[in-house]
This record gives structure tokens, C-alpha cells and sequence, in this order.
């Protein structure tokens, strides 16, 4: 590695020694900036990437709520506004036991590349806390949301900072933050946070857009190599938001998609998992997929058992970070799979990435891969400021469009270094050197 990235790598891992993932995210995009630090002497002379890498603030905040029996309990708030430079912080709320700094920071990191890819006006941003919604009443759920949002109100506005969701926080949980922001402040401010119900300012295809957009993003991969999703057998981990609307969109597109799976285990259904029992398990009744087999009357469920072995095509890890690890990129490539593409946030382990390199597996990285959540989360935030809604169709269309040009950008700037099937590479260029720019434009 060059001597400018080896210097701005040792910095951070002194300043950010106890936050794993963190670092795993940074020396992910700086181990691929070699070439841009080579072509373009000014990131180095104006310490880019050192700003780059220092967010721009951090708020961490006591949360006190009482539970359904009087008894209060008391939970960490995160806020991170990680880069301004392209708009507001954009960027989801996280509830999961596991939150805590490091995990907000590389989520925070991730998203002001993601973000500059949309080639929307948004900064990168994430928050959360380490508030586990399971087991919670919906009264549970409504207090420590209020309770959340009575100090994060001071910190965001729709051009300051837009929280939106990501794991355990869907439409319930930005209904309650939103109304109790609206309490707060005396203003329905629409563009304040992103992901509302259809009906009180949210976007059509704000729910889908992630896992359609991650589909839509391997339906262009593969496009380069003249193929289609058409009778394509899948597997998807996870069976939230992100993954169900990306084996909704696989199904409308001809794919088969034989595995999902919960923090649990996975369902293995060789003719196809009933997507109708998935939404009902986990939409509505927020219930467990070991209830499958029972519910929709086939299947098998496998505790502990990611999705992996089993055989297929293309893959979607969309639950976590570092769910996909050596062997099951092993496992994977052992049985033919010829494409991934991550809704989730780093989900790949850099071992099982550069497995899928060597392998000439196509990989599509979660900055470009599921950047049509925040992408339509943008959309929404037009819509609010104009007072508009736009129909389901347009929405879609909008999201298809941005999918593609992302995908053509990762193919442009990894082309520039003659790796045009290099999507990680190219979206880490691609993604720096807009924030770059305006960062250097900015002088700040
Ligand atoms: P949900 O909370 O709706 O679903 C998360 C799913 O992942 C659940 O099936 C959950 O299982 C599983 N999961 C979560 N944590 C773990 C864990 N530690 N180990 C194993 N399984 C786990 O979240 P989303 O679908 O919204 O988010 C999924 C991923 O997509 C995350 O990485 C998120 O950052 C990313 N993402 C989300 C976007 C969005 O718009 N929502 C946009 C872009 C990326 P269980 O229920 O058992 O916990
Ligand atoms: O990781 C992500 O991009 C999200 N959780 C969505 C962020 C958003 O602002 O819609």
C-alpha cells in the first residue's frame, strides 16, 4: 500500500483501536484509492482522506423508557453525522442488542459513499441504539422511540440530518419518532425522516426499493455477460425488509428462490419459498421462521444453519455485517454460484470478497448494490419538499434508472484502471471522488 493511505490507515486504527468493523470498513475502501491517490496528487496535498475518515460529529445519548410492568430500563442513543459534504447526513436508525459505536461509525462511513453514488444531494449519516424491539409491546416499542427522538430533535431537520431505518426499525418505529418530533418541535416537517407510511408523507416504493434495487443492480451484472435473472435458483439470507422485497422482486423476474433465513436458522424450500408465509411470519405477526414448515406446509428449517451451502446461481446476503465468511464464500463457489450482490452492509468478509475476485464470481458491493434504499429515501424527501406524491410506477422507474447509472459508474471508474468487472473497486472511486471534490471545493 502507498505511503499517504499506510500513514491515514495508522491514524484512524490509533484513534479507533477498539471498533473492528470500523476499521474492516475504512481499510476495505482505502486498500482500492491506490490508483486515485497515484492520479491525483491534490488528496494527498489537501489531507482528504484524512477528513474523510474523521466524522464530522458524534452525539451518544442516554435513553430512559419504562416497560408495560413501571420498570424503567436505560438504553445508549447514537447519532453519527459522518460527512456533509454532498447534503444533509442521510442515513438509517438502527435498534439491535449488538449497536454500539464502531458499528454506527461503519455504517456511518459506508453510507457517504453509497450516498454520493445515488449522484443525489446527501451526506452520510446513521444512528440507532442498542434497544432490542423483540419481545417489545407496541406501547414498549412507542416509549422508548419518544424517548429516543425527546434528544435526538435537536440534532436533525430536513437539511441538517434525515434518520430513516434500517435493522429493527421500520415503518412502526419512524411513525412514533416522527409524531413525537412533531410534538417537540410544533411542525410537520414531512423531510425530517425518511420511510413514513404511504399516506403520512412516505414514498411508494420506499419498503421495496432496497431489495428491488439490489436485484435490479444484479440484473444489470449480469446483463454484461448477456444473461438474465430468468430461472436463476437463489438464495437470500435474512427475511426483513431488505430481503423480502429482493425475493419479491427475484420471483416477479423468473428466479426461484430456494433458502432465507432469521438470526435462528434458515428454511430450505426446493420448489420455492412461499413469500406470502414469509410476510405474514415477520410483517405481521413478527413471528420466527422456525414457524415455516408449519405454516406453509412444506420446507424444511435448519437451526443455525446459514444459507450457504445450500446450491444456487446468484446469492443476496441481506441481513448483516459479516455474515458471509471464507467457507461459505467457499461453499458458494464449490457449487457454481456465479453472482452476488449485497443488500446488506458489508455483509461479505474481505476473505470471502477476494475468494469471489479470484474467482470470477460477480460481486456487487452494498455502497452500490442496496443504495436504492436511500436513493428513494432522497426521492421521498423531493417529494415532501414539493408536496407531492408520486405514483408507485414513477417511483420505480426513478429507482430502476438511478440502479443502472450506479451500475455504470462502478464499470466507468474501474475501467479507468482497466478492472471494469471490478464493481468494489469502482464503487469506491467512484463514490470518493464526488465527496472529494466538493469537500475540496468546500475548503473545509
Ligand atoms: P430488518 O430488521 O428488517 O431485518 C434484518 C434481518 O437480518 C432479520 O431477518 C434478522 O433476523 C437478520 N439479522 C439481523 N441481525 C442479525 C445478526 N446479528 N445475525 C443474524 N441475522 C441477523 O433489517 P433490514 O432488512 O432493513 O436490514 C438488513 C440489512 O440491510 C442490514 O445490513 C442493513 O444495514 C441493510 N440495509 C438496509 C436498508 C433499508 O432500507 N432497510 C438499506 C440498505 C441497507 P432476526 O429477526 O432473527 O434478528
Ligand atoms: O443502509 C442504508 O442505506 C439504510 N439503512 C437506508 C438509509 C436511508 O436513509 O434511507
Amino acid at each position: 500500500m502507498n505511503a499517504y493511505l499506510n500513514r491515514v490507515l495508522e491514524v484512524v486504527k490509533k484513534r479507533n483501536h477498539s471498533e473492528p468493523v470500523f476499521l474492516q470498513a475504512v481499510s476495505e475502501v482505502l486498500n482500492t484509492l491506490e490508483p486515485v491517490i497515484n492520479a491525483h496528487p491534490d488528496v494527498e496535498e489537501l489531507n482528504l482522506l484524512e477528513r474523510m475518515c474523521e466524522p464530522e460529529r458524534q452525539l451518544i445519548f442516554r435513553v430512559v423508557w419504562a416497560d408495560d410492568q413501571g420498570k424503567v430500563h436505560v438504553n445508549r442513543g447514537f447519532r453519527i453525522g459522518f460527512n456533509s459534504s454532498l447534503g444533509p447526513y442521510k442515513g438509517g436508525l438502527r435498534f439491535h442488542p449488538s449497536v454500539n459505536i464502531g458499528i454506527i461509525k461503519f455504517l456511518a462511513f459506508e453510507q457517504i459513499f453509497k450516498n454520493s453514488l445515488t449522484g443525489l444531494l446527501i451526506g452520510g449519516g446513521k444512528g440507532g441504539s442498542d434497544f432490542d424491539p423483540k419481545g417489545k409491546s407496541d406501547a414498549e416499542v412507542m416509549r422508548f422511540c419518544q424517548s429516543f427522538m425527546t434528544e435526538l430533535h435537536h440534532h436533525i431537520g430536513d437539511r441538517t440530518d434525515v434518520p430513516a431505518g434500517d435493522i429493527g426499525v421500520g415503518a412502526r418505529e419512524i411513525g412514533y419518532l416522527f409524531g413525537h418530533y412533531k410534538r417537540l418541535t410544533q411542525r410537520f416537517e414531512s423531510g425530517v425522516i425518511t420511510g413514513k407510511d404511504v399516506g403520512m408523507g412516505g414514498s411508494m416504493a420506499r419498503k421495496e426499493a432496497t431489495g428491488y434495487g439490489a436485484v435490479y443492480f444484479a440484473r444489470e451484472m449480469l446483463a454484461e455477460r448477456e444473461e438474465t435473472l430468468g430461472g436463476k435458483r437463489c438464495v437470500v439470507s435474512g427475511s426483513g425488509n431488505v430481503a423480502i422485497y429482493a425475493i419479491q422482486k427475484l420471483n416477479q423476474l423468473g428466479a426461484t428462490v430456494v433458502a432465507c433465513s432469521d438470526s435462528g436458522g434458515s428454511v430450505f424450500d426446493e420448489n420455492g419459498i412461499d413469500l406470502d408465509v414469509i410476510k405474514w411470519l415477520k410483517e405481521i405477526e413478527r413471528k420466527r421462521l422456525s414457524e415455516y414448515p408449519s405454516v406453509a406446509g412444506k420446507g424444511e428449517y435448519r437451526p443455525d444453519q446459514k444459507v450457504w451451502d445450500v446450491s444456487c446461481d446468484c446469492a443476496f446476503p441481506c441481513a448483516t455485517q459479516n455474515e458471509l465468511e471464507k467457507e461459505d464464500a467457499e461453499f458458494l463457489i464449490k457449487n457454481d454460484c456465479q453472482l452476488i450482490s449485497e443488500g446488506a452492509n458489508m455483509p461479505c468478509t474481505p476473505e470471502a470478497v477476494e475468494l469471489f475476485k479470484e474467482h470470477g464470481v460477480l460481486f456487487g458491493p452494498g455502497k452500490a448494490a442496496n443504495a436504492g434504499g436511500v436513493a428513494v429515501s432522497g426521492l421521498e424527501m423531493q417529494q415532501n419538499a414539493g408536496l407531492e406524491s408520486w405514483s408507485f410506477e414513477e417511483v420505480d422507474k426513478h429507482l430502476q434508472l438511478i440502479m443502472k447509472s450506479i451500475h455504470t459508474k462502478c464499470r466507468e471508474f474501474a475501467g479507468c484502471y482497466d478492472q471494469p468487472d471490478n464493481y468494489q473497486l469502482g464503487a469506491n472511486i467512484a463514490g470518493f471522488m464526488r465527496v472529494a471534490e466538493a469537500t475540496k471545493r468546500h475548503g473545509h
